[in-house]
């Protein structure tokens, strides 16, 4: 495993300093889901204290302060404290971590520029934020939807931040991916690998198998084995899992909560801590230029991660229908990007 990028900072015998997490939408379904998980040490490990900062709504800050309440009464040896803000400079004063999860949904009869420009107010202040007093090695997950745009939005207002600290969550749509093709192959899923999210956290999303491997075959063969062809890819394994969201609501009655929350603790852990041997995972990042996606554009690619660093896996051979797809993700990316810019909300980095 490699070191950690939040060393030890030793403060008297036994003790270190902790590390500072700021979670937004605190009490909201998916906060919720993840504040106690992280308090158990799944977001940084079981040698990493934390000091909670919840950032919420005024509407909503009772909520987080009896969220604060039952991590107290969780006596979690790793939580080092909780405050609960509605300002986020003080909020993100000396983060390290930000888990930028609330956002504004869309409300009936809302446009998707009406959307952009919502949230837009949100994550230009966090950014903003983040610029005037996070940490050094301040690093975000966005969760909060349209989650690409989010972080693009965040990191052109925090133009002193390194723009690859800010990443957008794709990695329930790489999970959904890796256990519908592990139900599909019979297999399970820790014998799954090569499995790639390309493009927007949207219904435009591929999920890519032509590197995929299962019990270290290639995915496609033991596919095709059982009788589940190129077809099957598309027309059932494909949209199954961009859509799967909408499947949750419809069986479940709400949107996806632990699922998701799971997949936020795990995007971070794996970013800090690093991804097992040469595994992949997938990862909403800024664009370097790789397979044709305009540089600074975040993007879910696949991705490695080693000293706290995330790198996009390079030269994989994309066949013409991988290259269509990731090209029209790409593109609805470039046009969420482009109303944005159109609306005046970026900030002082392009
Ligand atoms: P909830 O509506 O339960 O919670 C959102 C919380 O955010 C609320 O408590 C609200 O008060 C708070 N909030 C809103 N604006 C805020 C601000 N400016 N500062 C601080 N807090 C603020 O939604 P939940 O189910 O938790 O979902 C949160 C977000 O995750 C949504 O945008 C949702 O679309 C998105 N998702 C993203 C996923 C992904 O894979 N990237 C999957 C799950 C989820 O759909």
């Amino acid at each position: 495993m490699s070191a950690s990028p939040f060393p030890d900072r030793p403060t008297g015998p036994g003790r270190t300093v902790p590390t500072t997490v700021t979670v937004t939408g605190a009490a909201g379904q998916i906060g919720y889901a993840t504040v106690f998980r992280a308090a158990a040490g799944d977001l940084l490990g079981p040698d990493t204290p934390i000091r909670l900062h919840l950032l919420e709504l005024p509407a909503a800050r009772r909520a987080a302060e009896g969220t604060a309440l039952e991590l107290q009464d969780g006596a979690f040896p790793l939580l080092h404290g909780v405050e609960v803000f509605e300002d986020a400079d003080a909020a993100f004063d000396g983060a390290s971590v930000g888990l930028l999860i609330g956002a504004r949904p869309r409300a009936q009869g809302m446009e998707r520029a009406d959307l952009l420009e919502a949230n837009a107010g949100i994550f230009s202040v966090q950014g903003r934020a983040v610029n005037r007093g996070a940490a050094e090695d301040f690093r975000a997950v966005v969760v909060g939807n349209p989650a690409n745009t989010n972080a693009y939005l965040a990191a052109s207002h925090a133009p002193d931040v390194p723009r690859e600290r800010f990443t957008a969550l794709t990695r329930l749509d790489h999970h959904r991916a890796v256990a519908q093709l592990a139900a599909a192959a019979d297999a399970l899923v820790g014998e799954v690998d090569g499995v790639a999210v390309w493009g927007n956290h949207s219904a435009s999303q591929y999920p890519d198998l032509t590197h995929a491997t299962v019990g270290g075959r290639p995915a496609l063969e033991v596919l095709a084995e059982r009788d589940l062809g190129l077809e099957w890819v598309d027309s059932t394994f494909i949209p199954r899992v961009a859509r799967r969201g909408a499947e949750i609501i419809d069986v479940r009655g709400g949107s996806s909560v632990a699922s998701a929350a799971h997949a936020a603790l795990c995007h971070v852990r794996d970013w800090v801590l690093g991804t097992p041997g040469a595994a992949w995972t997938s990862m909403g990042v800024p664009s370097d230029g790789s397979y044709g996606v305009p540089e600074g554009l975040v993007s879910s690619f696949p991705v490695t991660c080693r000293d706290g660093r995330a790198r996009i896996v390079p030269g994989l051979e994309l066949d013409r229908f991988s290259g269509s797809r990731i090209e029209a993700s790409v593109r609805e990316l470039e046009e969420e990007r482009a109303a944005v810019q159109q609306l005046g909300l970026l900030g002082p980095r392009r």
